[in-house]
């Protein structure tokens, strides 16, 4: 298990890098058209001055945010649309199958709950896969020159696959289910603080820093079907990883490093996710997060620029507990969330430029990433691929 996690990360690093460079080498031998004259097109003239589309690498890749600010007075929209797809138990870094699960790792509401969560000694509903889709709705707006405020506003919907072992004990199979649950998850707003500025012909470099707040407007009461060992199908609350919400008011601060020199470009980041109470109504209060990215990216013409990006993300336990979500898996453990996680990510950014007539300065990017490193608070869902899609566009910017 350890041979493929420390395999898989070289092997993948080794040929992102030659893919970049080879199609550097490509790039190299291309005309920038940038450093030339308007040729034809639809240009914009404002003012007796032609208006030229940003740089396409002004932007991080589309899954790292708040890494750039604005001029005052100026409006970005943004909506990105991000899916997560988990499948695979591990207890710590090793993966354990369901009925393994269903064999050894205790149920915590042994003893002290009604039948049939109270009766068996160890797990009997065992996820063995995820989807989490989210809508990402966001507004940015230059206040001052060195401070830029930003909204974000999610809608989340998750699905998850369970097998239902039979009765109290063993690993014969009751049968499979699924549950549901979407809405608007929690809505933040964040303040880009622009603390050092350097720009040169070129060359500029930026370090920010990121205040925010997230209101807890996401549900933490979503309620399904499930299927019981007994063979009965109540509708009872859901498990921690499929509420919306964190249900508390948490505090995202960060620190934003963002520098470029011709076409390349590079940076970090690092957000926190300080939970601000100890509890939220139902009980509990998340754990802290931490997530640290570097990135690098080259433009290859002035419409397109491509990135490699490396994210490590810590999560804490849960704290308390909800005693409406008592079920005999391991979602409804508090101490079964959280863990330690590193992605690798490739990413294109794309943006229309002056011959695209008012499609200009309209951005598209993507990003991938799939986890070369996990250690998760286990039994837990493994995260196996990760994409996003966004779209941004500042207004009256070209
Ligand atoms: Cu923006």
């Amino acid at each position: 298990m350890l041979k493929r996690f420390i395999k898989k990360p070289r092997a993948l690093a080794a040929a992102a890098v030659l893919g970049l460079g080879a199609i550097g080498f490509a790039g190299q031998a291309l005309a920038d058209p940038n450093h030339s004259a308007p040729q034809g097109g639809a240009w914009t003239i404002e003012n007796g001055e032609f208006k030229v589309a940003p740089r396409v690498d002004d932007h991080a890749p589309i899954g790292v945010m708040g890494e750039h600010r604005h001029k005052p007075g100026d409006l970005m929209l943004s909506y990105r649309f991000m899916r997560m797809w988990m499948e695979d138990n591990l207890i710590g870094k090793d993966e354990v199958d369901p009925a393994g699960i269903a064999a050894n790792v205790p149920n915590i509401f042994f003893g002290n709950a009604p039948f049939p969560t109270g009766v068996a000694p160890n797990l009997r509903i065992v996820p063995i896969n995820m989807m989490m889709d989210m809508h990402m709705f966001g507004a940015m707006y230059g206040l001052t020159d060195r401070v830029t405020l930003m909204g974000m506003l999610p809608y989340v919907e998750k699905s998850m696959e369970h097998l239902t072992f039979l009765g109290p004990r063993g690993t014969n199979l009751r049968g499979a289910f699924t549950t549901k649950s979407k809405g608007i998850g929690d809505i933040s707003g964040t303040a880009s603080i622009g603390l050092i500025d350097r720009e040169a012909p070129d060359a500029e470099m930026h370090v920010d820093l990121l205040l925010g707040l997230s209101a807890p407007t996401g549900s933490t009461s979503k309620s399904d079907e499930v299927l019981t060992p007994i063979g009965t199908r109540p509708t009872t609350r859901l498990p921690y990883p499929m509420q919306i919400g964190s249900g508390t008011w948490d505090f995202l601060p960060g620190v934003t490093y963002t520098q470029r020199e011709g076409d390349i470009s590079w940076g970090g980041q690092w957000r926190g996710t300080v939970r601000l109470e100890n509890s939220n109504d139902d009980g509990y209060s998340l754990g802290d997060k931490h997530m640290g990215t570097a990135w690098a990216a080259y433009r290859w013409a002035p419409w397109i620029s491509s990135s490699l990006r490396v994210m490590a993300q810590t999560m804490e336990k849960i704290d308390g507990f909800d005693p409406l979500i008592v079920a005999p898996v391991q979602t409804a453990n508090p101490n079964f969330q959280g863990g330690e996680r590193v992605d690798l990510l490739l990413g294109v950014n794309l943006i229309a430029r002056e011959d695209a007539g008012h499609l200009c300065g309209h951005r598209l990017a993507l990003e991938a990433g799939m986890p070369v490193y996990q250690n998760l608070n286990g039994p837990q869902l493994s995260t196996d691929w990760t994409f996003t899609v966004g779209w941004q566009k500042t207004l009256g910017d070209c």
